[in-house]
């Protein structure tokens, strides 16, 4: 059976981490092996970067420094944890990989989508996922969702709606682009039924 590396998407607040644990312990029950990790984040150096992309700033980063710490940071997670995982033979989850930046850097701040795509063939070197769980819902119901967890907002969680609405367009046009690879998973459900389709969709890779 092939090992499968899989990414979970979507705006702010769309049950991405709530999910997450259910996946994990889906994929554990059927008996895989699996790696866990994040985006921007997932080695030591990665989370020093992810701090410096959260912390809520009253001065804008400038689009392209925003654009290349992702990229740094991931280049450090896939040589230094995901390809590794993958040739253990292990199962990989990642909240979050490339579909983010070309949904937030390339829709959410308008960088020219052949500019990550030239950094993501530079870094990756073919990596993608085999499948890309994207978690979709309507942009005020995220907000809500996040504003109700009662934390603190992160830098990317301080932007408006118009920033979330370009960032969701750009996923679901994506999933239009590889429905095979993306599955698009309706986030307003409840988290029961969410779990249903995702067992469905888990079964079928297994
Ligand atoms: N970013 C980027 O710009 N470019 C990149 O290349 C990458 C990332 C990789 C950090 O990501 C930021 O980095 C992110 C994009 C940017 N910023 N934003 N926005 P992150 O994944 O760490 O942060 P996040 O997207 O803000 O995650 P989140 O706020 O933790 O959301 P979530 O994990 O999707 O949601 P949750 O915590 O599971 O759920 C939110 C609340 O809703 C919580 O109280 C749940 O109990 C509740 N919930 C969850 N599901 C449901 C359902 N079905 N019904 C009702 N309530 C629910």
């Amino acid at each position: 059976m092939t090992v499968k590396f899989i990414s979970i998407e979507g705006i702010e607040g769309a049950g991405k981490s709530t999910q997450l644990a259910f996946i994990q312990k889906f994929l554990a029950e059927q008996g895989k092996q699996l790696t866990v990790t994040r985006e921007p984040g997932g080695t030591a150096l990665g989370e020093q970067i992810r701090s410096l992309l959260l912390a809520p700033s009253d001065e804008a980063m400038a689009v392209n420094t925003e654009l290349l710490l992702m990229f740094a940071a991931r280049a450090e997670h896939v040589e230094k944890v995901i390809n590794p995982a993958l040739a253990r033979g292990e199962w990989v989850i990642s909240d979050r990989f490339t579909d983010a930046t070309f949904a937030y850097q390339g829709g959410g701040r308008d960088i020219n989508q052949q500019r990550i795509t030239a950094l993501a063939e530079w870094t990756l070197k073919g990596l993608k996922p085999d499948l890309t769980l994207l978690f979709d819902l309507p942009v005020e119901l995220g907000q809500q969702r996040v504003l109700s967890r009662n934390q603190g907002i992160d830098r990317f969680e301080q932007e408006k709606v118009d920033f979330f609405e370009k960032v969701r367009a750009c996923y679901l046009a994506r999933a239009k682009a590889e429905p095979e690879r993306i599955k698009v998973i309706d986030a307003s459900q409840s988290i029961a039924d969410i779990e249903v389709q995702l067992s469905k969709i888990l079964l079928s890779l297994l």
